[in-house]
């Protein structure tokens, strides 16, 4: 799915701002048809923004169900004879849409993109009001999974399997944009390298009638390069300038969509990164050169805005990260805003894409979570329609992110049960259809702590080995002596057992800022910089280990529990992004690494 642009042919317009708002506690405004009119009681919300933590009020901060968005828009008169299109960014995690009296699309899963042809709905020059609810439920059959439950104390509550608040509402920009009627509806871009020849090929779907395609990649200097005709090309570039990590150059491919051989009815231009990916055996090669991985498994989460993409906090946090010498992150766990993948691609950032399939693991979900017991595949929890809503979730990771040379790897599940025949059944469909989509990228799954060699059943199914490992903290917590001799007799059982890369996609400490200790103790600042500086002891013994990711980037807001004090403080920086005595630690390592 192509993401939306100005070009000399089209024009998009962004709704972001202050919509109206209203909780539908009871869970009457579908049956009541509250799309017909303008919102009752409606408070004002700003978009995007998660709306938990906007208001003081608990009734918000904890509702569970549907809420209610709306605004009016004025359609350009300008706009006429142009095809109209409304897109949201992500609405977590389902919502349905209303132009006017009519439903236009409905969708599922938090955090991505989905949009409908509203041409025939609107009058150019006049205004139009556009409704969403948006709901917040989890159930079985979601990506992430979890269940609503009735309280003993008579509230509604939400059961989630994952270690974050569960944000919601439209995190993300809602655009109007325009396409002429004969319009490029997709494009797919791989790309090649062979010594100073690069090759970028494209492949383009069109709408709207018969026309004639050409592929025109101009560099960075906007100088024209090569240029091919037909819906598939192959663009051949001398003396290639690739992308690489660290370096986001980026060419310019301008589709062009012509009727007759006149002036274009419709130009798309997309930023392309000529480089490659592919694992040889123990090595991850980017343009066949090793890479290794140094950087975080992130969440999108900032006080008062929750999960709302935030252009300050996106540029701060990469800035941070480039300060420590960090070259890449994980979207853990779920897929980040387009911006943040742009954004990679343009300073060369290396990034690890990850689907929303979180929590497939009643181990974790009754253990951690305080979930009521069950089995994780099962007729009655996780079972065909949730592995359909998975590889519904993969198929809109991969339409959306596929052209992005930042990103390397697909993940598409943390942490699920790996050690069934279960879980077998469940994932290698979803892993040959993430191949099938994309056999360009290496692809992966983050496995969990205790799913060693001997007992996984995924992972001859991918391509790398992505370990969350907590020797130091959930295992021998405060006795970093046997957490070094468990990681390093773990990390050779791996090494045994598969000829593949290992990263290390998460490990750290919960550490409350201000603790100090001389006896480096679980939670003080001094334990995690210890904690850290042994994994990283310990990974430098093997060539396989090929990433270090540290969870977390900074610490994010969780549901309220007995293991979490004011959310998860696994942090290298606090929420509000100050240093924890860690990220000195990290800055000495990753910059002499560089
Ligand atoms: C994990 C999860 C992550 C949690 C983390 C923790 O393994 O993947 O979502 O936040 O552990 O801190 O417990």
């Amino acid at each position: 799915m192509l993401a939306p642009r100005d070009t000399a042919t089209r024009e998009r317009k962004s709704l972001d701002g202050l919509w109206r708002f209203a909780l539908d506690a009871a869970g009457r405004g579908r049956d009541q048809r509250w799309w017909m009119r303008e919102l009752e009681g409606a408070r004002e919300i700003p978009v995007p923004a998660s709306y938990n933590d906007v208001y003081a009020s608990a009734e918000v901060h904890d509702h569970v169900g549907d809420v209610w968005y709306q605004t009016v828009a004025r359609i350009p008169e300008r706009w006429r004879g142009q095809r109209i299109v409304l897109r949201f960014g992500a609405a977590t995690h389902s919502a349905v849409v209303w132009v006017g009296e009519r439903q236009v699309v409905e969708h599922e899963g938090g955090y991505t993109p989905f949009e409908a042809d509203i041409t025939d709905l609107v009058e150019p020059g006049d205004e139009v009001r556009i409704t969403a609810v948006v709901s917040n439920v989890l159930t079985w059959h979601t990506i992430p999974p979890g269940y609503v439950v009735e309280t003993p104390g008579g509230a509604r509550r939400q059961q989630v399997f994952h270690d974050f608040f569960n944000y919601a509402g439209l995190h993300r920009t809602v655009w109007l944009y325009t396409t002429p009627t004969s319009f490029v509806e997709d494009v797919t871009v791989t790309t090649g390298l062979d010594g100073s020849a690069g090759t970028v090929r494209f492949e383009v779907a069109t709408g709207g009638g018969e026309v004639e395609v050409a592929g025109v990649l101009r560099d960075a200097a906007g100088h024209e390069v090569a240029r091919a005709t037909g819906t598939a090309g192959e663009l051949a570039v001398e003396d290639v300038r690739p992308w690489r990590p660290g370096e986001g150059y980026l060419y310019d491919l301008t589709v062009e969509l012509r009727a007759d051989g006149r002036a274009p009815v419709d130009t798309y231009s997309l930023p392309v990164g000529i480089r490659t990916v592919r694992v040889d055996g123990p090595r991850f090669l980017i343009n066949d050169e090793p890479f290794h991985f140094r950087g975080f498994g992130k969440h999108e989460d900032a006080a008062v805005r929750g999960k709302a993409h935030d252009n300050v906090f996106m540029i701060h946090d990469f800035s941070l990260m480039e300060w420590l010498g960090a070259n890449s992150f994980r979207t853990s766990h779920y897929p980040y805003a387009e911006e943040v993948l742009e954004y990679a691609d343009r300073h060369g950032i290396v990034v690890i894409d990850e689907t929303a399939a979180v929590g497939i693991n009643s181990g974790l979900a009754a253990g951690a979570f305080g979930a009521e017991p069950h089995t994780t595949f099962s007729a009655d929890t996780i079972n065909e329609v949730t592995q359909e809503a998975h590889r519904r979730a993969v198929r809109e990771l991969i339409a959306r992110d596929k052209n992005h040379p930042c990103v390397v790897l697909w993940s598409i599940a943390n942490e699920p049960e790996s050690v069934t025949p279960e879980s077998r059944a469940y994932f290698e469909p979803l892993a040959a259809e993430t191949r099938r989509l994309d056999p360009t990228r290496p692809i992966g799954f983050v496995n969990v702590m205790l799913s060693t060699p001997d007992v996984d059943v995924l992972t001859d199914l991918f391509d790398v080995v992505m370990l969350n490992r907590y020797y130091g903290w959930y295992v021998n917590p405060g006795d970093l002596a046997s957490a070094e001799a468990a990681l390093d007799a773990e990390i050779s059982s791996w090494v045994a057992a598969y000829d593949k890369p290992i990263l290390f996609t998460e490990y750290g400490a919960d550490t409350y800022p201000g603790v100090h200790d001389w006896v480096p103790a679980p939670w003080s600042e001094e334990y995690q910089a210890e904690l850290l500086a042994m994994s990283h002891r310990v990974f430098d013994r093997y060539d396989a280990v090929v990433g270090e990711h540290i969870w977390n980037f900074a610490d994010f807001a969780t549901a309220p529990g007995v293991m979490r004090v004011d959310g998860n403080k696994k942090g290298v920086f606090t929420r509000e992004r100050r240093p924890k005595s860690a990220a000195y630690v990290l800055r000495r390592r990753w910059h002499a690494g560089s």
